[in-house]
Parts: structure tokens; sequence; C-alpha cells
């Protein structure tokens, strides 16, 4: 195993893919600082999505030009920035040809599920961003730089929640008597989760037809803000997401604790999935990198470290927010989406586990942490924001946007 840990990364270079969001900057800069060579790739369309919506991070952010230059400042190392939208083949193909890559972290994508099912224009923009991004990135590739290893974040929701384990990306399987590994089946929950299915089918193919190495990160939900490099300094400080289209459960959970806001359980709160700490998230993209793929393979590791049922997060925040003198509270609310709120969850994860990631697990520590930092930023919260505010059943519009 090629070790990943200190400055492991000399030599290589890393192109970011959406290094302006939640994971791609807190990964570029990890990165960076263990001597990779990184430049991002960013539309800046997240931040205009936040505008359209009306809502906001939690943490205030720089901008992406505010950021990479306090990151030279303090470390001397340099983030170069394209500026531009993946779907945009001309401009990507530039970028890879003038950085010559020899990895690829693709974060950029609409990555909200909500976001997706709000109507017909953000169900088509969402797979029309996320497909045609990677068949690009894809065609770039193979093109312009046929050496470089494509690290993809797909997620966990690719899979459902089937009755029987997941397994990492592919199952073997016995049928009328012949046997064969196949990929896992999908079962999509929402039109975000349903294009990374479709990406991965195209990366599959790409990679069997093209001798392109791919990685396929199947993520779980990230929660947490900071990392070794984001507390550095408030310039280089990352979003935290809780409004009730881009906030995700536990990072939402806490922010609703924060502000004395009770905790908002979509329907009966067996609802279970993938969970990991965004300071290990950095640290798969890092494991990923130092030991890719070959070529002609797509591989796929299940990225998360923990399995929590909504009910499970609401309690332990319940726990570590009584500790700290908040008072907590949980409210049952409607379900807004179209998903089983009970049901087995048994997922593999491995992989990334023996190339040597060390879990940050969910323990009262970490949580009174997070609990305390939202307490920090409780004036910036805007409680119209947290309700759920998309329906999946819905028949008409039911945000603006
Ligand atoms: P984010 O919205 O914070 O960041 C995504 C970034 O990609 C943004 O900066 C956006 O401007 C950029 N982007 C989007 N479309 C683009 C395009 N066409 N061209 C160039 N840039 C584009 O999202 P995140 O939470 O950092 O998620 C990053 C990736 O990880 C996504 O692919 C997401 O599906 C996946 N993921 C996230 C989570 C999570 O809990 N946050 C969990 C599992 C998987
Ligand atoms: N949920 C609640 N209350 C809330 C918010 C969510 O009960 O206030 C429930 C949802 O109904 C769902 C579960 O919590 O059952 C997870 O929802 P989420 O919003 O945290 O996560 P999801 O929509 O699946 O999407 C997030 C990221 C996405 C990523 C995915 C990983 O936004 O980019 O792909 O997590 S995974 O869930 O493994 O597919």
């Amino acid at each position: 195993l090629a070790d990943a840990g200190g400055a492991g990364g000399e030599g290589q270079r890393v192109m970011i893919i959406g290094g302006d969001g939640y994971c791609g900057w807190a990964t570029a800069l990890h990165l960076s600082k263990r001597g990779y060579e990184v430049c991002i790739v960013d539309s800046l369309v997240r931040r205009h999505m936040d505008l359209q919506l009306g809502s906001d991070t939690l943490t205030p952010i720089s901008s992406i030009y505010e950021r990479v230059a306090k990151w030279k400042e303090l470390t001397g190392l340099e983030i170069k920035l394209y500026i531009g939208d993946i779907c945009d083949y001309d401009f990507l193909v530039e970028a890879v040809k003038e950085f010559t890559p020899d990895a690829c972290v693709h974060f950029g994508e609409q990555r909200s599920a909500p976001y997706s099912m709000i109507d017909q224009k953000h169900a088509v923009f969402t797979q029309t961003n996320n497909v045609m991004g990677t068949i690009n990135t894809l065609y770039a590739i193979k093109d312009y730089a046929p050496e470089c290893h494509l690290v993809k974040l797909g997620t966990m929701g690719e899979y459902g929640t089937p009755n029987i384990d997941i397994e990492e990306g592919f199952i073997t399987i016995t049928h009328n008597g012949r046997t064969d590994t196949l990929p896992y089946p999908k079962q999509g929950g929402s039109f975000y989760h349903l294009s990374k299915v479709h990406d991965s089918h195209n990366i599959h193919f790409a990679t069997k037809a093209w001798n392109i190495a791919c990685t396929d990160l199947n993520q779980g939900v990230v929660y947490g803000v900071k990392t070794e490099e984001t507390i550095m300094d408030p310039v280089l400080m990352n979003r935290m997401d809780y409004d009730g289209v881009f906030g995700t459960a536990l990072n939402r959970f806490v922010v609703q604790t924060a502000v004395g806001h009770p905790m908002t359980v979509y329907g009966k709160g067996g609802q279970t999935r993938g969970y990991l700490d965004i300071r290990d998230t950095v640290r798969c993209l890092e494991l990923a990198i130092a030991n890719p793929a070959q070529r002609g393979e797509m591989r796929v590791f299940n990225q998360f470290t923990e399995m929590w049922s909504v009910n499970q997060l609401s309690e332990i925040i319940s726990t570590a927010g009584a500790k700290i003198g908040l008072t907590p509270e949980v409210i049952n609310v409607p379900n807004p989406r179209t998903e089983l709120e009970e049901h087995y969850y048994n997922a593999k994860n491995t992989s990334l586990l023996k190339l040597g990631l060390e879990p940050h697990l969910l323990g009262d520590e970490i949580v009174e942490t997070l609990l305390s930092f939202a307490v920090e930023y409780k004036d910036r919260v805007d409680y119209k924001a947290i309700m759920p505010a998309v329906d999946w059943k819905a028949r008409k519009e039911s945000v603006k946007a």
C-alpha cells in the first residue's frame, strides 16, 4: 500500500472539480498540504444556487479568490484556479491540457436530492449537469490525459435500501446454474441519486471501452465542518449547509439544536444511511489517489464509517446537547420524500479501511464540538429556511427558485 500520510503527494498533479464546494474545498487544502500540486475547477454554480434559493451557509465563506490567496500567504502553496463549467467541453479540455493532471477528483455536481425534486426544470438541470459533466470528464481524460486516474464521487444512495447486504459496487450472483459478478442493483431515491447511477454506468462503460482508470467513491452523508487546514484562518472556513434543500441530516440536527428548533425527523425516522466525518472524506480521497485503480478498471469503494438511523442521530444529539446546557427537542414531520421509513440496512465498507482509513467516530465529544461551533454562528441562522420545502410527490412547483 502506498503511504498516504505526510508529504506523499510530491510531484503528483491533482485536478479537483467542484473544489469550491463543501467536500472539494477541504480536500483541495488537504492534498495541497500533503505535497500534491492542486488545481480547482469550479463554475461557482453552487454559490449561485444559494442566491437563487435565498439560503446561505451557517458559516460565512470567502470568495474562492480570497481563499486561495490566503492559502498561498499562509503556506506558500499555490492552488491554480480554472473557473468554468465542465459541461462546456472546450473549457474543460483547455484546463486538462494546461494542467496535465495525474489524478482528477470529480466532486462537481448538483448534489441535493431535494433540489433535484423541486420541479421538472430542476430535475433536468441536475441530470444534465451531472451526467454531461461526467461524460465530458471521461472524454477529456481519454483524449488528453489517458494516464489520469479519475476519482469520482458517487453516493451510497445509488443502492437504495435493498433487503439484502450492500456490497462495494459489485455482487456475485448464481442464476440458473451460472455465476457472474455484476454491478450491484441500483435504486436511486431521487433524480439526484439517479444521476449518480447514470454516471456509474457511463464510467463503467468508458473504463472498459477506453482503458481508463477510475475509482467510484460511493460516499455516505458527510457531517462536520472543521478540518486541520480549514481552521488555519477564518478566510479558509468551509461551508456548512443547514437549510431544507442543501442541509444534510446530521448537520441540520446540530444547527437546529443550537438555535432551539426541534430536530426535524422525517416520518418514522427509521431511515438508515452511512455517515462520515468530513475529516475522513479528505483522508479517503488521499488514500484513493495514493493507491490508484488499474487502467481499464472501475473500482468501487463505499465511503462511510458508521450507519445510523435518523432516530439514532436525534438521540445522540439529544444526549450531547443536554450535556452542554441546550434543550434538544425532536418533532416528527410528515416525510416529504418517497423512501422506506423502516428497513434492513447493512452495507460493506472494508476497502478504505484496508487502505488505512482510521475513522473519526461519532462520539459525544465530536457532537458537543459541533454543537458549540453551531452556537457560535447561531445569529446567522434563518429559521424560515429550516423546514423541508420540497415534496417528492407535490404536483406543482413547491419552492421558488
Ligand atoms: P457542494 O454543492 O458543496 O459542492 C459542489 C461543487 O461543484 C460546487 O462548488 C459547485 O459550484 C461545483 N459544480 C457543480 N456543477 C459544476 C459544473 N458543471 N462545473 C463545474 N463545477 C460544478 O457539494 P458537496 O457537498 O461538496 O458534494 C461534493 C460531491 O460529493 C458531490 O458530487 C456529491 O454528490 C458528493 N457527495 C456529497 C455528500 C455530502 O453529504 N455532502 C455525500 C455523498 C456524496
Ligand atoms: N432526513 C430527516 N430529516 C432532515 C433531513 C433528512 O429525517 O431534516 C432524512 C431523509 O429523509 C433521509 C436521510 O435523513 O432519509 C438522509 O437525508 P440527507 O438529506 O441527509 O441526505 P441525502 O438526501 O441522501 O443526500 C446527502 C447529500 C448527497 C449525498 C447523500 C449520501 O446531499 O449529496 O449523495 O447524502 S447518501 O444519503 O448516502 O445517498
